[in-house]
């Protein structure tokens, strides 16, 4: 998988990928980060990126034609790369895009920076718009930090053996289990028995009880979006019975 980065401040990617898994799984050749500097097609003495908004209004608007330029550039070397533009405005990135992107050959990331981009290079140079969340930040390096080591988390081989995206929170679309390791006492809070018991099938019972629970608590939002078995749903109305007969 080859990511390539679109920024105004390349420098901002040098350390997050230097470390752990992502700097292991690019030694191994398993992804590449290219980071590019727009100003290196932009035109001018000054290399100038961006403009004043047409009608009025503060800040600067990201001019289309060094973005075109250096789309056209990228695309001469992975011409089958979706080009990802990170904004606000776009679809709320999710674990189940992570999954999906992960199977292109190679993405561009669009990092914007001032008040965002001319609107013609969404309609004509974007495969797709993603946000991180609903809160404007400086720039749009961190978003597609955050979406490289998603997406990274479900290359084959990144992971190591000993864990797998499959497992992970929302892959089957419901919170993860309560986890635990040594000391089995801490601060008096002991491990519950259920997994000291070596039980695997009461164990695995326990940790889908656990998740439907903190699902229900904390994303019930989540629940709606999933076809839950009958069990769950039966599990799901006991838990829900035994904590309100609690309160
Ligand atoms: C953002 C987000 C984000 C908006 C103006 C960069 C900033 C500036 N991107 N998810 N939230 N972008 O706040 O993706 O250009």
């Amino acid at each position: 998988m080859i990511f390539d980065v679109l920024t105004l401040f390349p420098g901002m990617f040098a350390s997050p990928l230097q470390e752990s898994i992502l700097s292991r799984a690019a030694k191994q050749g398993l992804l590449q980060v290219r980071t590019h500097c727009l100003r290196d097609w932009a035109e001018g003495k000054h290399q100038t990126t961006d403009d004043t908004p047409y009608g009025g209004g503060d800040g600067m608007v990201m001019k289309p034609e060094p973005i075109a330029r250096a789309l056209a550039a990228l695309k001469e070397q992975t011409p089958k790369a979706k080009v990802l533009l990170m904004t606000p405005q776009g679809t709320q990135f999710s674990q189940r895009h992570s999954k999906e992107l992960a199977k292109e050959e190679g993405l561009i990331f669009l990092c914007g920076r001032y008040e965002g981009f001319d609107e013609r290079i969404r309609q004509s140079l974007v495969d797709a718009e993603f946000s991180i969340g609903d809160y404007v930040l400086t720039g749009g390096e961190l978003p597609a930090m955050v979406m490289i080591d998603a997406i990274s988390r479900h290359l084959p081989g990144v992971l190591g053996c000993s864990s797998s995206a499959e497992t992970d929170s929302f892959s089957d679309g419901l919170l993860e289990y309560p986890q635990y390791t040594r000391p089995v006492e801490f601060n008096g809070m002991t491990v519950p028995q259920i997994l000291l018991s070596g039980d695997h099938g009461k164990i695995a019972q326990w940790r889908r009880e656990q998740q439907l629970l903190r699902t229900w608590q904390r994303r019930p939002d989540l629940l709606r979006k999933i076809k839950l078995s009958e069990e769950d749903k039966k599990t799901l109305e006991r838990l829900q019975q035994s904590l309100e007969s609690d309160n």
